[in-house]
């Protein structure tokens, strides 16, 4: 399909989806232009405003502290807060402790409830733990588990004792943990046992103590023992449920007063370079941000049941599984498995009998669901929805018709652009827009973003450009954990402007149309995933010399990884060769990671200084011109 930003009769003028009159008496936000006008001309008012609603143990002095030659954002200076006061105590001191706050459902169907009320208790048990093992305010705890109620658990418990998690996916090899671990330095690791997927066990366990081996700053595990409650544990193992019960009647824990500058969590993300960069968000700007998008962009109150598909392990799962919707009061489903087991209409089978309101999916998950055929949504009763969302990669015009279409046709779908380092959606329509199938519309109240040159400028509408952001917002990252030269490099790019490494067209209406990155980082089904990263998994295996890896478009993902190798002159031709190559980036990295497909070459596109040119690969691959090869080498 034409992109609508191509042609200046947009699609905005000949065909809107307008939203559902019901939807618009319930709304928060009635009239986006008057508030993002309003929101940026005084963004410090308009973010204090909203900030005034929480519970702070100290008021801010300033809104923001923004400093634009070190581009350090200090979002609420000279306030104390802790995010889990106004996720918790807040909730259950207005009378929510018996609301749902958690549905967890696992691999295979089981169900676990947690009320705020039960949060909070097991929460205060897990904090008097890591208090008894001596654990201090910016500690590091990595929590490496499959989506359950205690990976949710321990989040927010560290959250609540200044301790910083850094959650890693539990689909990650031994090695990608490692190298997370090693670099966050944790002083505590929370793993399980074992994780479920389509009826399989995955012993988690094995990986994490393969990969804390080497670890040397690691003073204890704590084992949530889902399979085996007897399970044996090693020396520095300590069960969950032993941790639970010693602290059953110790009470309350105080949450931890964090300032501005107090990390809240380290989430790593792939980047430019092989090593993945660890995101740092702090707490009291984080939680401004993400309870204002989930509450506007979701339209969120407090009936609504809300199920985001993706794990806690990503952004998306710690910014509107975890904190956003906690903060809002909402009840969130948690589920672990995937979307077509033990059949293809899982979700909407959860969907109904959870009662879901709100269903924040991913493009590939829809084009897969598309493939499945409609037949699955069909059997079920999904008159509960009332607003749907989607992530992580741009949705093509057909996957966003046929999500709306299967769930009643009458459905805003909200197209939610952010980032790992934005913390919060920042290009999204509110409820109230008119929609435009796959654009991501305009920025959230507050966001100053723009589509530009490599000057800085604006560019014309229908011209592609890349994705900035003006100024500060609250739930930007800090840091790069470790690394402040490469967080000032966002600035840099573009001077004094935040760069995406995305690139958008806006029609003619301003509405943004997401093209893709414009980097060395590919989204694979919405997973993101560095060039390079997977590049030195490559030339890690013995036969490998050399490596190059483009992202290469595909139907189902988005986005599949090619890899081309040099092979060493005494590798053995094998004919499973290639699929053994791929099978060693799965373990190096994990499943996510793994090529689609291997070729084999002799030579590899360089630069006279020896860079490898991707972008001449990709070009070739696609067939199309190759741009600019003057500084290829003969
Ligand atoms: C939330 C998340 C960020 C990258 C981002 C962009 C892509 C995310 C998108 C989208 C088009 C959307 N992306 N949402 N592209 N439309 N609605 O995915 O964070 O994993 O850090 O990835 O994902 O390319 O730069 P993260």
């Amino acid at each position: 399909m034409d992109n609508p930003a191509d042609s200046p009769k947009s699609l905005t003028e000949s065909n809107p989806f307008l939203p559902d009159p019901d939807l618009l008496e319930t709304l928060h936000v009635s009239d986006y232009q008057t508030i993002y006008d309003e929101s940026i001309r005084d963004p410090e008012q308009f973010w204090g405003k909203i900030a005034e609603d929480f519970r702070w143990s100290r008021k801010w002095d300033r809104v923001l502290d923004w400093n634009p030659k070190t581009y350090e954002a200090r979002w609420f200076s000279g306030s104390l807060s802790n995010i889990t006061t106004n996720m918790l105590d807040r909730h259950i001191d207005e009378g929510l402790s018996n609301k749902v706050a958690l549905i967890a459902v696992a691999d295979d169907g089981s169900e676990r409830v947690y009320t705020y009320g039960r949060i909070m208790d097991e929460t205060n048990r897990l904090c008097h733990s890591f208090a008894e093992m001596g654990l201090k305010k910016g500690d590091r705890v990595t929590i490496f588990l499959p989506p359950t109620p205690e990976q949710v658990i321990s989040m927010i418990a560290c959250a609540r004792s200044g301790l910083v998690h850094t959650v890693v996916f539990s689909g990650f090899s031994a090695g990608a943990l490692k190298s997370r671990m090693e670099d966050s330095e944790p002083r505590l690791l929370i793993t399980a046992d074992c994780a479920y997927r389509r009826g399989k066990r995955i012993a988690l366990l094995d990986t994490a103590r393969e990969a804390k081996k080497a670890i040397t700053s690691l003073e204890k595990t704590i084992v949530i023992r889902r399979e085996n409650p007897d399970l044996e544990l090693e020396t520095g193992e300590i069960p969950f449920d032993s941790l639970l019960k010693k602290h059953a009647s110790s009470g309350f824990f105080k949450a931890v007063d964090c300032t501005t500058d107090d990390p809240l969590f380290i989430l790593y993300t792939s980047g430019t370079t092989g090593k993945p960069k660890g995101i740092v968000h702090t707490h009291p700007g984080y939680m401004v941000g993400t309870f204002l998008t989930t509450r506007w962009v979701f339209n969120i109150h407090n009936d609504d049941v809300f199920f985001c598909v993706a794990d806690p392990g990503w952004i998306t799962g710690h910014s509107y599984i975890v904190y956003g919707p906690l903060l809002n009061g909402a009840t969130v489903l948690l589920a672990e498995g995937s979307p077509d087991y033990p059949d293809p209409g899982r979700w909407w089978h959860l969907v109904e009998k959870y009662r879901v309101t709100v269903f924040y999916s991913t493009p590939t998950a829809i084009r897969l669901q598309m493939r499945l055929g409609k037949q699955w949504p069909e059997k079920y009763d999904l008159s509960s929805l009332r607003l749907l969302g989607s992530v992580g990669e741009p949705i093509n015009p057909e996957a966003w018709l046929w999500f709306r279409e299967v769930t009643g046709g009458r459905l805003p779908i909200m197209d939610t652009w952010w980032q790992t380092e934005t913390g919060m959606h920042m290009i999204t329509p509110l409820p109230g827009v008119p929609l435009v199938p796959g654009s991501a519309t305009r920025p959230f109240p507050g966001v100053v973003a723009d589509v530009v040159n490599r000057q800085g400028e604006s560019v014309a509408p229908g011209e592609a450009g890349f994705v900035i952001v003006r100024q500060p917002w609250p739930s930007m990252f800090r840091t790069v954990y470790g690394d402040p030269e490469r967080y000032r490099k966002y600035w840099e790019e573009i001077p004094g402007v935040y760069f995406s490494g995305d690139s958008a067209k806006r029609d003619h209406h301003g509405l943004f149309h997401m093209i893709g990155r414009v980097d060395d980082v590919i989204k694979v089904a919405g997973h993101r995933l560095g060039t390079a990263e997977v590049e030195s998994a490559l030339v890690s295996h013995p036969c490998v010399s050399e490596a190059a890896v483009i992202g290469k478009p595909d139907e189902l993902k988005g986005e599949v990884i090619k890899a081309f190798v040099i092979l060493r002159k005494d590798a053995e031709r094998t004919p499973d060769l290639e699929l053994r190559i791929r099978q060693h980036v799965r373990e190096e990295l994990g499943a996510i990671a793994m090529p689609d497909e291997i070729e084999i070459t002799e030579w590899l596109p360089r630069t006279r200084s020896g860079k490898i040119m991707r972008r001449v690969l990709k070009a070739r691959e696609l067939g199309l011109p190759e741009g600019d090869t003057s500084t290829l080498e003969d």
